[in-house]
């Protein structure tokens, strides 16, 4: 190959620090993803373990790429180093495109095919008869859970009823007989075991309901009522946030989920009866 002026040679160290560093970062982002050192608690639903080992699937070729690409670039950038030689123009390999864009969308289809249908599971299946209602409201910036009462009803709320400061954050109009039993908690808990529907509802801006370990996250859009359920298979106390930028309040906007044992359960129920 033609060599231009040794004057104007690139250095070999530049060339191999940069490979010894894309070496050392392709093998420290293995690691990490290996070993686990932070990873997401372990799913509480059924739902959740699908969707984790979809999450994996995805991730061991999603990872088998990088780590080539990696390799593949630290070599060319070692191998095609500057050598003083004169550079070429080439205008690219068809056959090549064509291969990685058809690679690609095989990957990404055949992925999506392989799926496990836990998503749809959620948000296009209802929930079963005879499960345990739960109306979700967030507002800037706390959450509030109300739960029908004995009588199986949801009671009318008023938006001109609503006023935290005499306790009716939901504006739930105790005179209508349905809410009378109604119990609104700021925190939500469930039974071990027992499907639970949410209610999803927003009093103001988008929020959006989360929590990590059902792996679920669902906005609360104003003026809808969107409905989720889970059963959750392990009983424990799980942080709930708001995983959607809602206001300035946004930080704070966070509750708990407690998936209590069927007698726990209803004695947490009967405890919030008598504190209504
Ligand atoms: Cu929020």
């Amino acid at each position: 190959m033609e060599k231009r002026k040794s004057s104007c040679a690139g250095s070999t160290t530049v060339a191999a620090t940069l490979a010894v560093f894309l070496l050392a970062f392709t093998g420290i982002t293995v690691y990490l993803f290996i070993a686990k050192p932070w990873w997401f608690p372990k799913p509480i639903t059924d739902v959740g373990v699908l969707i984790d080992s979809q999450f994996h699937r995805t991730l061991i070729i999603t990872g088998i790429v990088f780590v080539m690409a990696q390799l593949g670039l630290a070599w060319v950038v070692f191998r095609y180093r500057d050598n003083g030689q004169k550079a070429s123009y080439f205008e690219g390999n068809n056959a090549f495109e064509v291969a990685w864009t058809l690679a690609t969308i095989v990957l990404f289809v055949g992925l999506g095919l392989y799926a496990e249908s836990a998503w749809a599971t959620v948000h296009f299946t209802p929930a079963a008869p005879g499960d345990l209602q739960i109306e979700v409201t967030g507002q800037q910036f706390t959450w509030n859970f109300r739960y029908p009462g004995p009588d199986g009803k949801f009671g009318m709320l008023k938006p001109s009823m609503v006023s935290a400061s005499t306790g009716n954050a939901l504006g739930l109009d105790r005179s209508d007989q349905d809410a009378k039993d109604d119990i609104v908690s700021p925190i939500i808990a469930v039974p071990v075991n027992r499907e639970v529907e949410l209610l999803i509802r927003s009093q103001d801006v988008t929020h959006s309901f989360f929590v990590r370990e059902l792996r679920l996250k669902q906005d609360a859009v104003p003026g809808m009522i969107i409905h989720m359920h889970f059963t959750a298979t392990v009983v424990g106390e799980y942080d709930l946030a708001c995983a959607e930028l809602c206001g300035l309040g946004h930080y704070k906007m966070s509750s708990k989920l407690k998936v209590l044992s069927e007698a726990d359960f209803a004695q947490w129920m009967k405890d919030q009866v008598a504190n209504q």
